[in-house]
């Protein structure tokens, strides 16, 4: 690191997520310079735990963008998925249906950290603790981002600022509300998710459907498991003692035959909202937003991550164009291109978040008997299996 406190370049990207991270590194391929600032510290986003599965597509970008060494060891491929409802199970062949394609089971954090050795190893800028209180000039060619740092506020100048913030960031924050419209759906239920140190009970992962609500059986490693079940939406962490975590999960995950969760010490417990949130359009004037900044994607189908990771490569190779060229046009349909895939995975993730949860709002056994009709649908005609999978596998990233 050359310059630990720059002044001024090509890209200043807000945020070390996904989004700023794959930015910054593609980037860099195309010689295009930037900063990344980031308000927490290193350690802070390296152990962050937060999704999971990653699409075809962004394991296979990880690998060529030189960050998918440990991915490729660790990372577990699975070319199904398991659908339970009914107290029976049905796999759904990903990969059969897909003409080979899988996920890439392998944490969010272990990305982060490897997307952040890969950057910093090659001479690339990343500025932990550096928090952006303001964004400047965006209508203009001059923007700039006001950070705080070691207790003084500085100034980034750029040519262009990449909002990579995530949902409570400033970036969106910074576009004056009349420039943009919001598309937005709470669900009236949360995740309760927990990391236990088990084995995982299953090879694949576990999505359950059951009278008492939605359960998912995850992993990080062979010793790890990632578990999650749907709660209130305002309970409180307190409200589920792991004795309780562990009655439900058993409950909702019986199926006829002998089958058994296997139970460990918890290590972290977290409760997350679900929503459905879309800003459009995702870009004013020199400032484009990308990943949780602009959408946000209830967590059942898994493309939070994924759909950051594509914004991204829209941005960069539009990036590409503008500074190799002058070329603006790829640039003013940034938010155009990205809100086609956008659009697609919220259609995916409601359609996953309605067949597996339970909606206490009107007829309850109604609801249910239709999420089950349309499960046993889904789990015989490969047309409907086809669509699950070819979605949840993920469509070919725009690089
Ligand atoms: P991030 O990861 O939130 O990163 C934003 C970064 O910006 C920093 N920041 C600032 N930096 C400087 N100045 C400021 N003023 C700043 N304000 C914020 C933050 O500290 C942070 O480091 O956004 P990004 O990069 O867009 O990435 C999005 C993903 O993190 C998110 O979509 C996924 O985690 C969603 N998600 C899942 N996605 C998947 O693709 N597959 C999954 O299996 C999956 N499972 C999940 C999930 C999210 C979950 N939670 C906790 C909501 C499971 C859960 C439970
Ligand atoms: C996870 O492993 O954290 C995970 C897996 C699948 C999802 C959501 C989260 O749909």
């Amino acid at each position: 690191m050359s310059d630990p406190l720059p002044q001024r370049t090509q890209v200043a990207i807000v945020g070390a997520g996904p989004a700023g991270l794959v930015l910054a590194q593609l980037l860099a391929r195309h010689d295009i310079d930037s900063v990344v600032l980031e308000a927490e510290s290193r350690a802070y986003v390296e152990g962050r735990i937060r999704a999971g599965v990653l699409e075809q597509g962004t394991a296979d970008l990880l690998v060529e963008l030189g960050a998918g060494a440990r991915l490729q060891r660790e990372g577990q491929r699975h070319g199904g998925i398991e659908l339970r409802f009914d107290r029976r199970s049905h796999r759904i062949d990903l990969s059969a249906l897909t003409g080979g394609r899988a996920i890439t089971v392998y944490g969010q954090q272990e990305v982060v950290k490897d997307l952040i050795a890969a950057r910093l190893g090659a001479g690339g800028r990343i500025l932990f603790e550096a928090d952006a209180v303001g964004l400047e000039n965006l209508d203009s060619e001059r923007p700039a981002v006001r950070f705080r740092h070691g207790g003084v506020e500085r100034s980034l100048a750029a040519d262009v600022v990449a909002g990579c913030d995530g949902f409570h960031g400033i970036c969106r924050a910074a576009i004056p509300s009349s420039r943009l419209r919001v598309f937005e759906r709470v669900f009236p239920f949360a995740w309760l998710g927990i990391l236990a140190q088990a084995p995982p009970t299953a090879n694949e992962l576990v999505y359950v459907n059951h009278e008492r609500g939605f359960a998912l059986h995850s992993m990080r490693s062979p010793a790890l498991s990632r578990l999650y079940v749907q709660c209130g939406p305002t309970d409180a962490i307190a409200d589920w003692p792991d004795d309780r975590v562990w009655a439900e999960l058993r409950t909702r995950s019986a199926i006829a035959g002998p089958w058994q969760v296997n139970e460990g010490p918890v290590l972290e417990k977290v409760i997350a909202g679900m929503r459905s949130f879309v800003v459009e359009p995702m870009q004013y004037g020199r400032l484009y937003l990308a990943g949780d900044a602009a959408h946000i994607v209830p967590a059942t189908g898994a493309k939070g991550l994924n759909l950051a990771v594509a914004d991204v490569c829209v941005l960069a190779r539009a990036l590409a164009a503008f500074f190799g060229g002058g070329d603006r046009a790829p640039l003013e349909r940034y938010s155009a291109t990205c809100l086609e895939r956008v659009w697609r995975a919220q259609r995916f993730s409601s359609w996953m978040t309605g067949l597996l949860h339970r909606f206490d709002d009107g007829d309850v056994g109604f609801a249910q008997k239709l999420q089950l009709a349309e499960l046993d649908y889904v789990t015989r005609s490969t047309a409907a299996a086809t669509t699950l999978a070819e979605n949840y596998v993920g469509f070919p990233l725009p690089v």
